[in-house]
């Protein structure tokens, strides 16, 4: 990061004040027609099924247990809504790539995501979640590209980091990178998280806040 880069004491402050006040629940859509109307910058949370979307939105809100997390793949399933203060919405999708479910069902879920990420005009980032421990697969590639097609930037979070050494983090970012190169949506910077010890979560808050209503 350059210097002119380094957030000031006053947008820190700003941060740190935006995910420490309320955040809830605004609704559950299973079905387009249940999205609730556009009225607030969005973040939505994307990635495979178990990821860690969920997780990583109770991990910045302070909130264990404010969107439900499981160990079982497929625990979300619709997009849920929830409003950060009055600045943004943060949006937690079910997940892609979830095997477990028929064919016609898995085809509908994909059809609900994409549907609301291609005709959200609020809809400011996806945060692209990728298991720091598998990578970039196959699935996260067509969502790239789907993105790329829609025109919605996107940045690459890695999640999970606090089960990979260093060297292997460092390895899962350049797998990234890789896995980036002509992706034409894509924000260059790769974020690496934790939701278990919180690394990484103050280098998100910056870039969801810096969206977000001021
Ligand atoms: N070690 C570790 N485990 C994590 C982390 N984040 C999530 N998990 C675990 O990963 C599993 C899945 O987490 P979820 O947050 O439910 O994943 P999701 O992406 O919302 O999954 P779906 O709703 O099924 O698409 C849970 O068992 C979490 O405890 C993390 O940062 N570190
Ligand atoms: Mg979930």
């Amino acid at each position: 990061m350059s210097d002119d880069q380094v957030p000031s004491a006053r947008e820190n402050e700003r941060v740190r004040k935006l995910f420490a006040g309320p955040c809830d629940f605004v609704a559950g859509a299973a079905t387009v027609d249940a999205i609730p109307p556009p009225n607030l910058p969005e973040m939505a949370f994307v990635g495979r099924s178990n990821v860690g979307k969920s997780s990583l939105i109770n991990a910045l809100t302070g909130r264990g247990s404010l969107a439900r997390t499981s160990n079982t793949p497929g625990a979300t399933k619709q997009i849920n809504f929830f409003r950060l203060g009055n600045a943004c919405n943060l949006v937690d999708l079910p997940g892609y790539g979830y095997a477990r479910i028929s064919k016609d069902a898995a085809e509908q879920w994909r059809g609900l995501i994409f549907d609301y990420l291609r005709g959200r005009p609020t809809l400011r980032r996806v945060l692209l979640l990728i298991d720091a421990r598998r990578g970039a697969m196959e699935a996260d590639h067509e969502a790239m590209k789907q993105l790329d097609q829609a025109a919605v930037s996107y940045v690459v979070v890695l999640t999970k980091i606090d089960t990979l050494s260093a060297a292997e983090r460092e390895e899962a970012v350049q797998q990234c990178r890789t896995a980036l190169r002509g992706h034409v949506a894509a924000y260059p910077d790769i974020l690496s998280t934790s939701s278990e010890t919180g690394q990484g979560l103050d280098m998100l808050k910056a870039h969801i806040a810096a969206l977000a209503r001021p």
